[in-house]
């Protein structure tokens, strides 16, 4: 195991709003930092916003102002959901901040020398109206500007381009001996047979039909177009040639780190192709892992900013808690598959885990405790009943599972074992029958004990679900009156350190939600789709 952990999402163009798929790969990466710091590593967690390019240019355009100005409105907004749903970043970069552009022209600047850049030619679909060129899906098959509806030609522009033929083989080769690299494996299979077999053209890295990017020094009217400005943020916002790379040295040099990738489907290509490239010219390191996340669809088609068809995170946090939306996304939609967002599932998971399972679980228990042992957690006496042994024995398997899932990014395995603790214990509490024990005398050493590995069971899932419910876990450990020295992750082993205290008063920790009501409310707020 590795001493630390450096991890990224994409950085999310700030041409619209964020929806619902940005916040799933954030909580995700989250979900992992959160994890990692609980087991007492040092995890550095970067996410941003990737701000060039001619889209971005152009609605600024529509919007009538500047890019900075309105890139700087949107990102806001990434802030704030950021905020929001209490994402644990430790850094936040921007494309257009100088401490990333200057780097990236550098890095221009080596990848030049290095004689892996050349000026070419680009071609494709140009609208002379739009002073814009478009791709073979953007223009269709009318060859129409998807801006104006007026027709596009073929046209030239001179651009530079990334040598990727210098690569290839060395890139297969480091497939071959980092067979962890990509996950799925289906990824990985996908880029050799779709893109590096067939042949891989060279990459254009610059343009000069619009100018909202990082000028090349050596020929200004060119800009770094997209890919290249974009995937270096992961070295830039570390420092990387500054006269202070000392988190350059730390969480990407150091061999002791694990440097992981959080990202779609939807970008493998440049993060497992291009990247490791520009890596390889700059003589650096590459990532150890890249984990590539299913989409979210809606009915069958992809949820993207540019279709409308999104699901705003905000309304959905502000109206059910961030512990929900947080828990909603990770365990809905199992890590590697797409998964589809709608209301009816949001509102079942919630209520089918959340408030019946776990939240009830806690609330039965405290129950409980007040009617038989006036609110006092009875102390662990080891197996009394002839269910007691069973249970703690589960219990440490999931904690085992839990840790396995969690090391290998497995983060809906890792709730969905949790969540077997749950039920386990649920189905406990009909095996020992506490309101039958609690009418003999005779049985008071049993009912306490059932009390006891009560208490505990719930204690050892609430820190197990610290990383994603954030605000509930806390609450329930605060219920049962947990003191501080015991919300230590390293107590968890241990079955039973519960015991002598008195508990706090019950609360609800997720509301039952009404189905109907919900479901309604949330179609709403998707315009009636
Ligand atoms: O591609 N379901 O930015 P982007 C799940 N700037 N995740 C989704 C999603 C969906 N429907 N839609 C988006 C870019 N995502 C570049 C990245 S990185 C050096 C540059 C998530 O705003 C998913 O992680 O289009 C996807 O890869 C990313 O947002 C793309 O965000």
């Amino acid at each position: 195991m590795k001493k630390r952990f450096y991890i990224t999402t994409p950085i999310y163009y700030p041409s619209a709003k964020l929806h619902i798929g940005h916040a799933y790969c954030t909580v995700l990466a989250d979900v992992f930092a959160r994890y990692k710091r609980m087991r007492g590593f040092e995890c550095y967690f970067l996410t941003g916003a990737d701000e060039h390019g001619q889209k971005i240019e152009r609605n600024a355009s529509l919007a009538n102002k500047t890019p900075q100005e309105f890139v700087d409105g949107i990102v806001e907004g990434f802030y704030k959901l950021w905020d929001l749903l209490e994402i644990s970043n430790n850094d936040f970069i921007r494309t257009t901040q100088e401490r990333h552009w200057l780097r990236v022209q550098e890095i221009f600047t080596k990848l030049l020398e290095n004689d892996d850049i050349y000026l070419g030619k680009y071609k494709g679909w140009y609208c002379k109206d739009c002073e814009a060129f478009w791709t073979d899906t953007q223009v269709g098959e009318n060859h129409i500007c998807p801006d104006c509806g007026r027709e596009v030609q073929i046209a030239e522009e001179e651009a530079y381009f990334f040598r990727t033929s210098k690569y290839v083989d060395r890139l297969l080769k480091f497939y071959e001996e980092n067979p962890n690299f990509i996950t799925p494996e289906s990824r990985k299979n996908e880029m050799i047979n779709t893109f590096i077999k067939p042949g891989l053209d060279d990459l254009c890295i610059s343009r000069t039909s619009f100018s909202w990017g990082v000028p090349i020094r050596e020929n200004p009217k060119h800009v770094i177009y997209v890919w290249l400005d974009a995937l270096t943020n992961y070295i830039t916002a570390l420092g990387y040639n500054t006269e202070n790379p000392e988190l350059f040295d730390k969480f990407w040099q150091d061999e002791e780190c694990e440097i992981i990738h959080l990202l779609g489907a939807d970008i493998t290509r440049f993060h497992a192709i291009y990247w490791p490239m520009f890596l390889m010219s700059l003589g650096l390191r590459i990532p150890d892992r890249e984990f590539i996340h299913g989409l979210l669809m809606m009915k069958d088609c992809k949820m993207s900013k540019s279709k409308g068809n999104v699901v705003d995170p905000y309304p959905l946090v502000e109206k059910y808690g961030l512990d929900a939306v947080r828990y909603y996304l990770v365990r809905e939609v199992i890590f590697g598959q797409n998964g589809s967002f709608t209301p009816e599932q949001f509102v079942e998971r919630i209520n089918a885990d959340l408030a019946n399972s776990f939240g009830n679980l806690l609330n039965r228990t405290i129950g409980m405790m007040n009617k038989y042992f006036q609110g006092q957690i009875p102390e662990y006496k080891g197996n009394v009943t002839p269910f007691d042994g069973e249970l703690s024995s589960f219990a440490k398997a999931v904690i085992n599972r839990y840790e396995l899932c969690m090391d290998d990014l497995k983060i809906t395995d890792a709730f969905i074992a949790v969540n077997e603790l749950v039920q386990r214990a649920n189905k406990y509490i009909d095996e020992t029958t506490p309101w039958v024990l609690a009418k003999d005398e005779s049985k008071k050493e049993e009912l306490a004990s059932v009390m006891n590995h009560l208490a505990n069971t719930i204690y050892t899932a609430a820190i197990l679900y610290q990383p994603v419910l954030v605000k509930a876990a806390e609450k329930a450990l605060d219920q049962l009156n947990v003191p501080q020295e015991l919300r230590n992750y390293e107590n968890v082993y241990k079955f039973g350190v519960l015991g002598g205290q008195t508990v706090n008063k019950a609360e609800a920790l997720f509301p039952r939600l009404d189905s109907a009501i919900e479901v309604e409310f949330i179609k709403n707020l998707m315009g009636g789709k």
